[in-house]
């Protein structure tokens, strides 16, 4: 098993002749309320069985039968606009009011909490993580988007507050994984971006030789938390002896590159466990509950959803293969599997509108006493990632052809590239669905009507495919129905434009662009948080996530720009879309082989 560093020394995919493939393109934190793990892991075996026996009983022999469908000729790729002309140049008046947009959120973080890891517009202030002091949050985050928008001066005064203010000598307890995905990956990225600035890799290498600490553990897993100033791990009060997948499975790209750059093998191979202990304890179909033992390995009985805690095992396997310019196979039939199991378990469609959405499995007891699998109609918003990410894994993992078309061509494609393709489609159709509200902006959570199952709503004034738990006129809106600044709809948007060319995607994004503009721009400077989508005028919550400059900014930006920027050929995305060039490996001697 793991002992050799194949994948470095090597070229980024730039640099080379061969461009195998088009390629690239992002989720754990807190959507809903996450469920605490059960005290007892139970084996990988029962699981098993009982998906097993779900899956015949329920949706196999539909599922294989539509799946033949895709087999069929076509002279278009289903979900492609017959005759669409592709565009792959700027939209520069919708790119420049980004801009403007990045601009006002970052001037007014900068004026009045510049180096916090937080900031609250309303009150114009901002906060740390912990009491121990900052990391840099929000700095490190944001750079990267302003070397890619062109915005010098600020980038200058962010890189001067990097070398000058930034410590990570913290005697507190920071996420391993929010801090290798924003810090970590922020970092690396502008390392890249700027032309190999030594000092954002000496920083990345800081922290991440802090957070190293976190993989101590009997199985390889990692702990939740690190005290970066003892170089402990830390388990998290909430979830106990477990971590959550996605927070296990999401540090691999980031880890995978510092190794490249710095030829340590103990990134690479610190990383490289975790998804040997994920592989061995995979469940049929590739799908992962939500939690797994540290000390064992062996997952919880827990939720299996593509939302939080679950959302970036999937997205990552993706992009560990990209990234090593698929060259891993290992992570393509991962990968593969995982998007099967989707199909056969969690994919569903509502009623009335056939809007094809992902349900999550709830373990439960059966009947007979046995464990069996609940199917939970309710799709977070994070699950939107989803949409471009099955695209993109469509025209590079799903393709036969080494040079994919844009838009793709039906015969470039594998009959899973199609399937993955026009599911990616349809699920983007159904996020812009759940943006069909007072503000035209998205709730935290949605559920949807299934076909599959009895029909609880009838008769109530709700919207007719999806609607907002808890959410009845005169009451205190739930958690799930607000919009904090996320941005995976965007990001599939990028994405599916930059594999089609179909402005559609651009007027999309714009809508959403003008949405946030009118309701969560605070007029003194930065953007805030809503607390309910579907009552105009909006209350605010005085909270500006650090995603909405890396991430949600950067993705309309992106979609806004000429093809040429950070093509998905060359870069993968990492989960907070802190872009990080492709590479090659010399050798393949993968651990997971
Ligand atoms: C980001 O921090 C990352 O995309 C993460 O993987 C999921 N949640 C947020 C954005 O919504």
């Amino acid at each position: 098993m793991a002992e050799s560093h194949p994948h470095r020394r090597i070229k980024t995919k730039t640099d080379q002749t061969d461009t195998s493939k088009t390629q690239a393109g992002s989720k754990v934190d807190g959507g809903s309320p996450s469920p605490k793990p059960f005290a007892l892991a139970i084996p990988a075996l029962v699981l098993l069985a009982s998906l097993v026996v779900y899956s015949v009983s329920h949706w196999f022999p539909l599922r294989s039968l539509q799946n033949l469908l895709y087999f069929r000729d076509e002279t278009y790729l289903k979900g492609v606009r017959p005759n669409s002309v592709p565009v792959f140049t700027a939209d520069e008046a919708r790119r420049d009011a980004v801009v403007e947009a990045f601009k006002h959120a970052w001037l007014a973080y900068e004026r009045d909490a510049m180096g916090d890891d937080e900031y609250h517009p309303i009150s114009q202030k901002g906060t740390n993580l912990t009491a121990a002091g900052g990391i840099g949050y929000t700095v490190i985050d944001s750079i990267d988007a302003m070397l890619i928008m062109g915005l010098d001066d600020e980038y200058e005064r962010a890189r001067a507050w990097i070398r000058d203010k930034l410590s990570f000598d913290r005697n507190a307890s920071f996420s391993t994984f929010e801090t290798t995905i924003r810090v970590m990956g922020g970092l690396l990225s502008t390392y890249y971006l700027s032309g190999g600035d030594t000092l954002f890799l000496e920083k990345a290498q800081q922290i991440a030789d802090r957070l190293l600490p976190a993989f101590d553990t009997p199985s390889g897993l990692p702990l939740p938390m690190v005290n970066l100033h003892l170089l402990e791990g830390v388990p998290d009060r909430d979830t106990g002896d477990f971590v959550s997948t996605a927070e296990a499975s999401t540090l691999q790209l980031e880890f995978r590159y510092l190794a490249y750059l710095t030829d340590e093998d103990i990134y690479w191979d610190k990383v490289e466990k975790v998804m040997v202990v994920l592989k061995a304890a995979t469940l049929p179909h590739g799908l992962a509950p939500i939690f797994i033992d540290i000390e064992t390995g062996i997952y919880g009985l827990s939720p299996i959803r593509l939302g939080s805690r679950g959302d970036s095992y999937y997205e990552y396997l993706l992009k560990q293969y990209l990234q090593t310019n698929q060259t891993e196979d290992i992570y393509r039939q991962m990968y593969d599997e995982a998007m099967t199991g989707i199909h056969m378990y969690l994919a569903q469609r509502s009623v009335p509108g056939n809007l094809l959405n992902t349900a999550e499995l709830i373990p439960d007891r059966a009947k007979n006493g046995k464990t069996g699998w609940r199917l939970l109609p309710k799709q977070d918003h994070l699950v939107c990632f989803l949409g471009g990410s099955l695209m993109l894994g469509a025209t590079t993992s799903g393709a036969v052809v080494d040079h994919v078309s844009v838009p793709p061509l039906p015969n470039e494609l594998s009959p899973q590239g199609k399937r993955d393709w026009f599911t990616g489609v349809e699920l983007i159709k159904t996020c812009l669905a759940t943006h069909n509200t007072q503000t035209k902006l998205p709730p935290e959570i949605a559920y949807f009507r299934l076909r599959s199952q009895k029909d609880k709503n009838s008769g109530k004034k709700l919207p007719p495919d999806w609607y907002i738990k808890g959410s009845p006129p005169g009451k205190p809106p739930p958690l799930d129905a607000r919009y904090i600044l996320r941005p995976e709809t965007v990001e599939s948007l990028f994405i599916a434009f930059r594999l089609t060319g179909d402005t559609w995607y651009r007027d999309q994004g714009w809508a959403i662009f003008q949405a946030i503009e009118k309701h969560c721009r605070i007029p003194t400077g930065g953007y805030a948080s809503i607390k309910n989508v579907d009552q105009v005028p909006v209350e605010h919550e005085d909270k500006m996530e650090t995603f909405m400059m890396s991430e949600t900014l950067k993705y309309l930006y992106l979609l806004f720009s000429d093809a040429s920027v950070l093509p998905l050929s060359e870069y993968v995305f990492n989960t907070e879309a802190h872009p990080l060039p492709i590479f090659s490996p010399i050798a393949d001697s993968s651990s997971l082989l």
